[in-house]
């Protein structure tokens, strides 16, 4: 079952120089590739739609103020279950509680500040992949 997914490489990622690092270990799984790849910064707009679920969530402004806080890497990367897969390689969302050997096990303490974004399932990918690469058929 061949997919497409979206990572983001959070400000943290990029500040820390371990975009090779991540993107190393997705490449590092048989059959993944990555298809299309952009550093930017994220305006308010695209956070709010990217993050609507989370909009009125304790979290979500020192979220959105974090995202926006330095440049971001976003991908495409597609391959054999690669949306299951991605949030298995990231690890759960609090990074102490993620396991070692997952990128948020290994290099987050922090919450908010955990690295990477997968997007966490069929609806979310297509979903979040036209925000960030409108142009892909
Ligand atoms: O999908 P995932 O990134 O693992 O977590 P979400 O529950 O969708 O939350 C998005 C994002 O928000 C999370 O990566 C960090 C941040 N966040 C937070 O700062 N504090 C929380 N209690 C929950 C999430
Ligand atoms: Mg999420």
């Amino acid at each position: 079952m061949t997919q497409r997914t979206l990572v983001l490489l959070k400000p943290d990622a990029v500040r820390r120089r371990l975009i090779g690092e991540i993107i190393g270990r997705i490449e590092a799984k048989a059959g993944w590739a990555v298809t299309a790849l952009e550093m930017r910064e994220l305006d308010q707009e695209t956070l709010e739609l990217h993050y609507g679920e989370h909009k009125g969530k304790p979290f979500y402004e020192p979220l959105v103020e974090f995202m926006s806080s330095g440049p971001v890497v976003a991908l495409v990367v597609e391959g054999e279950r690669v949306i299951e897969g991605l949030r298995r390689l990231a690890g759960p969302t609090d990074p102490i509680a993620a396991e070692p050997g997952s990128i948020r096990g290994d290099f987050g303490t922090i919450v908010r500040e955990n690295l990477i974004h997968a997007s966490d399932s069929e609806e979310s990918a297509i979903r979040e992949l036209k925000i960030f690469f409108p142009g892909l058929s």
